[in-house]
């Protein structure tokens, strides 16, 4: 078997991890002897065993002399963990083939200079494209500071998203909105805003019942993720009473000043800056990243919508379109003021288009 068949073996252990390693990566290991695998691992949850250890433990004596094939370069230092190149060693690992580099400072090349110090074959670079496609929230976050901020629209035919009375449920069908749980489930977090939690008394949960069932089989319910849910309350709006409150996992309330009620121990308030006496986005999204939120999954109105895409800082659009029409007094799907030439039109370039049940799920990135 040649390098490359490890190398999307790893990838495929490595996507095991896309609900539960936040803030951590995903990473897959396959430890090759003889041309024959005789470990595999890969990282499932922050704080336990990088996908080496697995991978190692697995192959036991069997190491000694053996090829290490890992989808992110082994780690150099000392974190929740200890470092994987030193495991590699004392392993014996003759030959370590990486995907890629690791971004994070703390690595950075180190790992794959150890090993290479110690007298270890080292090669990265092979499938990096895969290797990068599968962490775009952790290696942005490593990179930028900010995360990799994906926003979600759902609307009918003629881009409407409610009547003119407000009425919206339900534009989009269940197919849709249970693909919409697929992307909650992998995000680290949820972004909303008041106005939008308020007008549907939103719980922004991720709910078992709603995954589809092949993800319901690798999901136990009890021991479901939650993204944190951070919500932009500039005024104060949101209540103790309010029924994301009292969901599973954290809120975090982004202000402009806490307010001294008595909140659950699960809800947050952050302290943010104000641009025209609302919260300023771009400092809440370095905040996030700070509080290694690698992937924000947005879901708000089309005030919320706007700004985002206004300051440039979306970095791919998810789009379900309802086969139906709602009319030119419907509500529009996003506020985009003082834009009035064609020419300064955001663009975007469509990565996937596909039929969800009755509707189109559009994937874009901006141009
Ligand atoms: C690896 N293999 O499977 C993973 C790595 O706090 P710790 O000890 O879990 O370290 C987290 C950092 O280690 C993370 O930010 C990233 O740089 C690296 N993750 N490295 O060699 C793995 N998950
Ligand atoms: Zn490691």
């Amino acid at each position: 078997m040649s390098d490359e068949l490890f190398m999307a073996r790893a990838l495929e252990l490595a996507r095991r991890g896309i609900y539960t390693t936040t803030p951590n990566p995903n990473v897959g290991c396959v430890i090759v002897r003889d041309g024959e695998i005789v470990g595999e691992g890969w990282h499932q949850r922050a704080g336990e065993p990088h996908a080496e250890v697995h991978a190692l433990r697995m192959a036991g004596e069997r190491a000694r002399g053996a090829t290490a094939y890992v989808t992110l370069e082994p780690c150099s230092h000392f974190g929740r963990t200890p470092p994987c190149c030193d495991a590699l060693l004392a392993a014996g690992i003759r030959r370590v083939v990486a995907a890629m580099q690791d971004p994070n400072p703390q690595v950075a090349g180190r790992g794959l200079y150890r090993l290479q110090q110690a007298g270890v074959d080292v090669s990265h670079g092979l499938m990096m494209q895969e290797a990068e496609r599968l962490n775009r929230g952790f290696l942005k976050r490593m990179r930028t500071g900010f995360p990799w901020v994906q926003l979600k629209l759902g609307a009918s035919l003629d881009g409407r998203t409610a009547m003119a009375s407000g009425e919206s449920q339900w534009i989009t069908s269940p197919q849709a909105r249970r693909d919409v749980q697929h992307f909650r489930a992998m995000s680290s977090a949820i972004l909303s805003s008041s106005a939008t939690v308020l007008a549907d008394d939103a719980s922004l949960t991720v709910r078992w019942q709603e995954l589809n069932a092949d993800l319901q089989q690798q999901l136990a319910p009890d021991s479901l993720r939650q993204p944190v849910r951070v919500v932009i309350d500039s005024k104060n709006r949101i209540t103790p009473q309010q029924r994301l409150i009292n969901q599973p996992g954290e809120t975090w309330l982004a202000r402009l000043n806490e307010d001294h009620q008595t909140w659950p121990a699960s809800v947050h308030q952050l302290s943010l800056p104000a641009v025209n006496q609302r919260v300023d986005i771009v400092s809440l999204l370095m905040l996030l990243g700070k509080r290694q939120i690698n992937t924000l999954w947005v879901e708000a109105g089309a005030e919320l919508t706007g700004s985002l895409l206004q300051a440039g800082v979306v970095d791919e659009l998810i789009v379900y379109l309802a086969p139906k029409l709602l009319g030119d007094a419907a509500r529009g799907l996003c506020q985009l003021p003082g834009l009035s030439y064609l020419a300064d039109a955001p663009g975007f370039i469509f990565s996937d288009v596909r039929q969800i049940g009755p509707d189109v799920r559009l994937i874009l990135t901006p141009q």
